[in-house]
């Protein structure tokens, strides 16, 4: 995908602060943080969305959130995170790249969603 935002941003064609990279996967902090820390993980792989993942992304799918993990204690959140996968339109995902957000403190965060 030629055209898209996070296809962009992986390839270093739109500026990005970067987290973390390698061969599969690439990480960036939001442009519009939530909290104090907040990343997006996405594949280097062009994949619309978590829905429209099968068994053949289930290794990168692995290694995100694995690095998920590693990546949130890097950024300081040893105490715990939260990570969202908004998914289609019921999810509200904006951007059509899958990604997962990583959100974390230092202090508490919000309830996930309110009753
Ligand atoms: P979602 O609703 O899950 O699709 O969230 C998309 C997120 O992507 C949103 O929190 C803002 C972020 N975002 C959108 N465009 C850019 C961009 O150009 N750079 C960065 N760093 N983040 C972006």
């Amino acid at each position: 995908m030629t055209d898209c935002i996070f296809c962009k941003i992986a390839r270093g064609e739109i500026p990005s602060r970067k987290v973390y990279e390698d061969e599969d996967i690439f990480a960036f902090h939001d442009v519009r943080p939530l909290t104090p820390v907040h990343f997006l993980i996405v594949p280097k792989l062009h994949v619309a969305s978590l829905a429209e993942c099968d068994m053949t992304h289930q290794a990168v799918l692995g290694k995100m959130m694995v690095l998920a993990g590693r990546l949130a204690r890097e950024e300081g959140c040893g105490d715990g995170f939260r990570l969202i996968i908004n998914t289609g339109r019921v999810g509200l995902q904006e951007v059509y790249h899958l990604h997962i957000h990583v959100l974390g403190g230092p202090d508490r965060l919000p309830p996930m969603l309110k009753r």
